[in-house]
């Protein structure tokens, strides 16, 4: 069966000002739509700059389907003069039972107008989509309407691509019961004015939608066109105003080019809910004074990773609403991950590589991503003690082990099965091929394959290992033995084989994660491994390692899962330890929180965050959340409050002080990221599945808006507003393991200082 989907388009194509380019089309016979409900997209009557031209060939079924096909099984029949099918019960994917037609031409930066008229048996979905009609199956544009009675549908997108082979198709498949479906009026005009994105940013008073701490810092952000001093009130539930003052004049914030003004309330220190901010004619969102919602916060970031896991069934009684079979336990459709080959060629053995978590919203499983991952919980356990008696509800709650550690150790078992024979470390296991949207784990048919091994991700191993063998060596003995022999066999391989590295080009079925330079994860595993076991050999590695000395917190990103000498610092200058020169590894800390307190302090948003060029990167807010985390470190170090007012003020970003005004914690503030990217938390394709539990963080604005579907809707976005929550923009608006480790360590450290 072919496959009509794929969601991951490599090419990053610009639109360009081609609005007059457009091919010549073929007489359309389609006639303009007539019925008449609802418009799903407003798109703009007004004159188009070039003629309007129908890319569809009889889009009103007149006499006749041709030239419109359908798969195998599925014929249509003309009813009042609509094309109907009886679509079949029982199929997985959308892409399994469609209809559609070929030989549509496209062309990159044309905006099309996308319009049809659909009926189906009520709450089944139709994923209308303009693709390419030939392998890879690229989808350009889709939309995935729940139906009812007969309705008209418009939509309006700027294709990325130009062919000759494209194609309009309206997938039907993936229900379990079958079901009637009809169309008419299919139509894709090309020539059309673009759609302009003005995104919904509410009151112009921008506050954390949560809560901010009772004797922490209360600043918020008025967007605004006046440059001198205003007015504010900070009003009870009840209306009343329990405090006032004036606005400071902040300029044009850079990140949003907006001008803006800020306003410090922290001089109001009484614990409360729903108070509100009144300034410049408009009043904030409402918000908490208080520490509870930190404490849920703590918990619902961490609870995230279950339902991330792999290899087990994940339990309505635990999580309702989200129950799902095991994935990918040699179960049918599933090829499986307990008996895995590598890609032809690259090994001869088979690895038992089932459990572990998926990395975000494929199913796939990388070691560096998920390394990074388990470091920053188990970090949290070591740094932020009050963690340690947090319940998670996973199935292991209630035994002797920290949840914390009980879910990390979901992840560490797989790790360690990745490592080869040779002690060096596979990079990743996936898919051959991408899949669509949406698609549960265990419905997953396509074959999974190891991919070569890597200096990166045995380094990475080295590091996570050597850190599980001193956590939890009270708990599992003999578990923390195997992890230390794990991390010191990983480290004298990638010793023996520094340079292989994982290539930018094999992303082809799941992410590269390709990392060419690996001085960071040498420095890194050294220092967990010497913090672990005191050995003076890798103390002297630390010590020579050209990073030892270096600035490795820069201004843009601090650490992630590709730069993480930060992470061998932080723990060498936080944890026990005896290193040679200490108090300047401690210095090198302190030093990076006051950089990133003065980047805090210049930003009229509050973010310690400047990369370079105002480019913002994929998955900015974990980043900026790392950055806090460093800025805690400097807390840790020195006690000094400034320290903990930067952290305290720089969690009000991610939970609704932005541009955008927006929370981007599902289930956190009055407007909050709902439609994160997932295959199986795809509420916004599929009304059957969940939206993303509540505690699960987006990637946050990009600005080199990777995908599709943000390239048609924030082509020419400034910085913050480079985001927007639909499930199609896999590079705003993912969800991963990393991201989500951000938001759970800087969540205990509020709860921690406040
Ligand atoms: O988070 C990753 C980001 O830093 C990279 O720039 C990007 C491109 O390589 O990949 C991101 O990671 C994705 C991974 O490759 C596949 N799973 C989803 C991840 C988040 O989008």
């Amino acid at each position: 069966m072919p496959l009509w989907e794929r969601s991951r388009i490599i090419t990053v194509a610009g639109v360009a000002a081609l609005l007059s380019a457009v091919a010549a089309a073929p007489a359309s016979s389609a006639s303009a739509s007539s019925a008449s409900a609802s418009s799903a997209s407003a798109s703009s009557a007004s004159a188009s700059l070039a003629d309007e031209v129908e890319q569809v060939t009889n889009g009103g079924f007149d006499g006749t389907t041709d030239p419109f096909w359908s798969t195998a099984g599925m014929p249509m029949t003309l009813t009042d003069g609509r094309a109907c099918v009886d679509v079949p019960g029982g199929t997985t994917n959308r892409w399994d039972v469609a209809i559609g037609q070929n030989d549509i031409d496209l062309v990159a930066g044309e905006s099309y107008r996308f319009s049809f008229d659909a009926s189906g048996d009520p709450g089944h979905v139709v994923r209308a989509i303009t693709g390419l009609a030939v392998s890879p199956y690229d989808t350009y544009f889709e939309q995935s309407p729940t139906l009812g009675d007969l309705q008209h549908y418009s939509y309006t997108f700027t294709a990325s691509t130009s062919t000759a082979a494209g194609q309009v198709a309206f997938q039907v498949g993936g229900s379990p019961d079958p079901w009637h479906f009809c169309v008419d009026n299919v139509s894709l005009v090309g020539g059309v004015p673009p759609e302009v994105y003005v995104p919904d940013t509410g009151p112009r008073v921008r506050v954390n939608q949560v809560a901010y701490v009772p004797n922490g810092p209360k600043v918020a952000t008025l967007v605004t066109s006046s440059t001198t001093r205003l007015p504010w009130q900070l009003l009870s539930r009840t209306g009343k105003t329990v405090a006032h003052g004036f606005s400071t004049p902040r300029g044009v914030d850079v990140s949003s080019a907006q001008n803006v003004q800020t306003i410090d309330f922290s001089g109001y220190r009484v614990a409360g809910t729903g108070f509100t901010l009144r300034a410049d004619g408009e009043t904030s969102r409402p918000f908490d004074i208080g520490v509870t919602a930190y404490q849920k916060l703590r918990s619902d970031s961490l609870k995230f990773y279950y339902t991330q896991r792999s290899g087990i069934e994940i339990l309505n009684s635990l999580r309702p609403g989200y129950a799902r079979p095991a994935g990918h336990v040699d179960v049918a459709p599933n090829q499986g991950d307990g008996n895995v080959p590598c890609q032809p060629g690259v090994c001869d053995y088979r690895l038992d590589v089932r459990g572990g978590w998926y990395d975000a919203g494929d199913h796939g499983k990388y070691v560096v991503n998920g390394g990074i991952s388990t470091w920053e919980l188990l970090s949290e356990y070591e740094q932020s003690p009050g963690v340690r008696k947090v319940s998670l509800t996973i199935p292991t709650s209630g035994d002797r082990v920290p949840d914390i550690l009980d879910e990390a150790r979901w992840e560490l078992d797989f790790l360690l099965s990745m490592q080869a024979p040779s002690g060096l470390v596979h990079h990743k296991i996936h898919d051959a091929a991408w899949t669509g949207l949406p698609l549960l784990p265990h419905l997953d048919p396509q074959p999974r394959e190891l991919h070569p091994v890597s200096t990166a991700a045995t380094l990475n191993l080295a590091a996570v290992a050597a850190q599980a063998a001193r956590v939890y060596k009270a708990y599992d003995p003999a578990f923390a033995a195997r992890a230390l022999r794990a991390a010191k066999t990983a480290y004298d391989a990638a010793l023996a084989h520094p340079a292989l590295y994982a290539p930018e080009s094999d992303g082809i079925g799941g992410g590269a994660y390709n990392d060419a330079n690996v001085t960071d994860e040498f420095y890194w595993a050294a220092a967990e491994l010497f913090i672990t076991t005191g050995a003076s050999r890798y103390a002297r590695d630390v010590i020579a390692s050209p990073l030892h000395k270096a600035d490795v917190f820069a201004p843009g990103v601090g650490f992630d899962w590709a730069a993480t000498a930060a992470a061998g610092r932080l723990d060498l200058a936080l944890l026990p330890n005896k290193l040679p020169g200490l108090a300047s590894v401690k210095k090198s800390v302190v030093d990076a929180a006051s950089r990133y307190l003065a980047i805090q302090r210049a930003h009229p948003y509050g973010v310690a965050y400047a990369p370079a060029n105002n480019m913002w990167d994929w998955g900015s807010n974990s980043i900026l959340l790392n950055n806090l985390v460093v800025v805690g470190a400097g807390y840790r170090l020195t006690g000094d409050r400034r320290f903990r007012d930067g952290l305290l003020t720089g969690v009000d970003y991610v939970l609704g002080r932005n541009a955008l005004n927006m929370s981007y914690v599902t289930g956190y503030g009055t407007v909050s990221s709902q439609n994160q990217h997932s295959r199986w938390y795809a509420h916004q394709l599929d009304p059957a599945l969940p939206n993303p539990p509540v505690g699960t963080l987006a990637g946050g604005p990009n600005s080199s808006i990777q995908d599709p579907y943000a390239q048609s809707k924030l082509t020419g976005c400034v910085a913050q507003f480079c985001y927007i929550d639909d499930i199609q923009s896999w590079s705003t608006n993912e969800e991963t393991i990393n991201w989500n480790a951000a938001l759970a360590r800087v969540s205990a450290y509020v709860v921690d200082l406040a």
